[in-house]
C-alpha cells in the first residue's frame, strides 16, 4: 500500500476539448488512478482548469462575457463533461481559486527572496485607444511578406513568417480596432531559471525510467539553451493573478498579471488545498511537502508533449528555486497527438469530435475503450471512423460482450439464474487458470508501468481466452451427455464474468459497474491467486441476465457521423 498523487495537465477554459486532449492526459491518468485505487493504494487524483491568459480573455470577449463569469461558466461545462466519461478527479479544481493566487504570489515573493528573480525593461505596443499594452496576439496587421491583411502580431497565418508586433503594416488593436499604437517601455518579472541549470540537468539525468518522448523533450529544450533562457513570468494583463509580495502590490508591477504558464503548474499544488477547503479531506500538506510526509508519495503526472518543457523545466525551476520542502514529481508520462481521419483537429472548423459531441452519440465507454487502446504513446496516432467502427464491435460486443451474455444467457436457459452445483475441473480448466495467470501478471505489469496500449492489448487478450474456453469446451454441447461437466464449465465461466468486471474496472467503468450488478456480488477484489478468484461466487449465488452491454455501431451510423464530424471547408 502506497501513497499516488496523480494530476493531469489542467485543460485551458477557453472551450470543450476534443477527444486528442482527452488521451492525451485526463483519461489515461483516470485510468492510472483508478487502477490503483483497485490495487488498494491511496490515491490523490488532481485536475482543474487553467483560467488565466489571453486565450481566456480572448474567448470571453467573443462570448461577450465578463471573463470571470465565462470562466465560473466553462469551469461547470468542463466538470459535468468530465462527470460524463467518468473521470475520477479527487477534485476538478480551477485555477483562478483565491487558493491558487495567494500560492502564486507567496511563490514569486520567495524566488525573490532568494534572488532569482529580476526586473527586465522591455518594449511594447501600447493602444492609447484601449488604455493597455497589447499582447502580440491582440494585434494584427498587414504581412510585410505576403501582403495578407489579418497577419497576427506573433505569426502571419498566411505565409506562416513568424513576426514581430513592429513588423506589421498598418497595425491594429483586434480589441477595439484603434490604429492609435505607440510602443512604450514596460518592466516585467523574469525567473532567473539559467541559475538552476545545472540542478535540473543533474535532477532530469537521475530519471532512467522516464518515457524517452519526455526526456528527449527535457534534454532538447535544456541544452539547446532555449528552453533555460530566464523567462518573463509577468504580463500586462487584466486578468489572471495580481502581481503582489505578500497583500502588497510589487513596486512597478501595478496592474500587471503573472504569466499563465507561471501560475498554472502552482494550480497542482493550491488544488489539493482546494480539496481540503471544499472538506473532500485532509492534511494537502501530506502529499505536497517532504517536510510533512510527502516523501513517502509517488507523483506521477500526465500531458500531451507540448505540456512538457514546462514540467521539466519551468515548473521544477520554480519549486527547486523556491528552496523549500515541495514535492517534486517522480515520473512524468507523456503522450503525442491523436489526428483525426487524416488532419488534425481543429476547434475552429468544427473538425473532430469534441468531448460533449462524444458523449451525445455514445455512452463513455466507447470512447475510453478506443481511446485508451489506441493511446499515442511512441508515435502519434491516427482517429478514423473506420478504425473506431471495427475495434469498438470487435473487441467489446464480439469478444467481452457476447461471452457476458452468452454464459448467462445458457445458465438461466439450462440451469436456472444461480450459479450451477457439480462436477470438478479437469486439464481444460488447468490450462485456462496458467493462462489466465500468465495474462493477469503481464497486465498488472503494464498497468503499473504505465504502458497503457500493452495494457489494454493484453486486457482484450485476457477476455478472448474466455471466449476460446467457452469454444473449445462447449459447455452446450457437454450438457447433452454430462450436465455435471458443463455445470463446472458454466459456474467457472460466470466467475470469469467477475473477474473480467474487476480487470476491465479502470478502463470501462460503467460496464464494469454493469457486469458487478448483475453477478449480484460487492466482491470487487483482484484476482491475485485465479483459482481462488474463480470460487469467488459459490453454487447457489444468484444473478441476472444483464442487458446487451454494447451495442455495434452500423454502417450508417459511421457514415452519418463522419460526415457530421468533417467540418467546416476552409
Ligand atoms: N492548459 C495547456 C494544455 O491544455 C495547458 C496545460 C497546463 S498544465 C499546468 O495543453
Ligand atoms: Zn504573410
Amino acid at each position: 500500500m502506497a501513497r499516488h498523487l496523480i494530476t493531469s495537465a489542467i485543460p485551458y477554459i477557453n472551450g470543450i476539448k476534443h477527444l486528442g486532449n482527452l488521451v492525451g492526459s485526463q483519461l489515461p491518468a483516470d485510468l492510472y488512478a483508478r487502477y490503483l485505487r483497485q490495487r488498494g493504494h491511496e490515491v490523490l487524483f488532481l485536475c482543474a482548469t487553467d483560467e488565466h491568459g489571453t486565450p481566456a480573455e480572448l474567448a470571453a470577449a467573443k462570448a461577450e462575457k465578463p471573463v470571470d463569469v465565462y470562466c465560473a461558466e466553462m469551469h461547470d461545462v468542463q466538470a459535468k463533461i468530465a462527470d460524463g466519461f467518468r473521470l475520477s478527479f479527487d477534485h476538478f479544481g480551477r485555477s483562478s481559486s483565491p487558493q491558487n493566487h495567494k500560492l502564486t504570489q507567496a511563490f514569486a515573493t520567495r524566488l525573490a527572496e532568494v534572488g532569482l528573480i529580476k526586473e527586465v525593461t522591455e518594449k511594447q505596443v501600447y493602444s492609447i485607444a484601449d488604455g493597455r499594452f497589447l499582447p502580440d496576439r491582440y494585434i494584427e496587421g498587414t504581412c510585410p511578406n505576403c501582403d495578407f491583411d489579418s497577419a497576427r502580431g506573433d505569426q502571419c497565418d498566411n505565409c506562416g513568417k513568424l513576426l514581430d508586433p513592429t513588423d506589421l503594416i498598418n497595425p491594429y488593436s483586434t480589441i477595439s480596432g484603434s490604429t492609435e499604437l505607440e510602443v512604450r517601455e514596460t518592466k516585467h518579472l523574469y525567473l532567473c531559471q539559467s541559475a538552476l541549470k545545472d540542478d535540473l540537468a543533474t535532477w532530469i539525468d537521475s530519471k532512467k525510467d522516464w518515457p524517452i518522448l519526455t526526456t528527449s523533450i527535457a534534454k532538447k529544450w535544456l541544452n539547446d539553451g532555449d528552453g533555460l533562457q530566464d523567462r518573463g513570468i509577468t504580463r500586462d494583463l487584466d486578468w489572471g493573478v495580481a502581481v503582489k509580495q505578500g497583500d502588497q502590490t510589487w513596486p512597478g508591477m501595478e496592474g500587471k498579471v503573472f504569466y499563465v504558464w507561471f501560475d498554472a503548474p502552482i494550480e497542482y499544488i493550491a488544488c489539493a488545498q482546494e480539496w481540503e477547503d471544499a472538506g473532500k479531506g485532509t492534511d494537502w500538506e501530506r502529499w505536497w511537502r517532504t517536510d510533512k510526509g510527502a516523501d513517502d508519495v509517488t507523483y506521477t503526472q500526465f500531458m500531451g508533449k507540448d505540456n512538457v518543457p514546462f514540467h521539466t523545466l519551468s515548473f521544477p525551476a520554480t519549486i527547486l528555486g523556491s528552496q523549500e520542502p515541495w514535492k517534486l514529481v517522480d515520473y512524468i508520462k507523456s503522450f503525442n497527438y491523436l489526428n483525426y481521419d487524416g488532419g488534425q483537429f481543429s476547434t475552429s472548423r468544427g473538425r473532430g469530435v469534441f468531448m460533449d459531441q462524444a458523449l451525445e452519440i455514445l455512452p463513455p465507454d466507447y470512447w475510453r475503450w478506443w481511446l485508451l487502446s489506441h493511446a499515442p504513446e511512441s508515435s502519434d496516432a491516427e482517429f478514423t471512423w473506420e478504425s473506431f467502427q471495427q475495434d469498438v464491435n470487435k473487441d467489446l460486443s464480439d469478444v467481452l460482450g457476447n461471452f457476458v451474455s452468452r454464459i448467462t444467457k445458457f445458465c438461466r436457459s439450462k440451469f436456472s439464474e444461480a450459479v450451477p452445483e457439480g462436477g470438478s475441473h479437469g486439464p481444460a480448466e488447468t490450462q485456462l487458470i496458467a493462462d489466465l495467470t500468465t495474462r493477469i501478471r503481464a497486465f498488472e505489469g503494464h498497468m503499473d508501468t504505465i504502458e497503457v496500449r500493452k495494457a489494454a492489448a493484453e486486457l482484450r487478450a485476457i477476455w478472448v481466452l474466455g471466449n476460446e474456453y467457452l469454444q473449445a469446451n462447449a459447455p452446450w454441447s457437454t450438457f447433452k451427455t454430462d450436465p455435471e461437466t458443463a455445470a463446472m464449465q458454466v459456474r467457472l465461466a460466470l466467475n470469469l464474468v467477475r473477474i473480467y468486471a474487476v480487470l476491465s474496472a479502470a478502463f470501462i467503468p460503467g460496464t464494469s459497474s454493469t457486469m458487478i450488478a448483475a453477478m449480484q456480488t460487492d466482491d470487487q477484489s483482484w484476482p491475485d491467486d485465479v483459482a481462488a478468484a474463480l470460487d469467488t461466487l459459490p453454487a447457489g449465488h444468484t444473478f441476472t441476465v444483464p442487458d446487451n452491454l454494447f451495442d455495434k455501431i452500423t454502417d450508417e451510423q459511421r457514415e452519418d457521423w463522419a460526415a457530421r464530424f468533417a467540418g467546416k471547408r476552409d
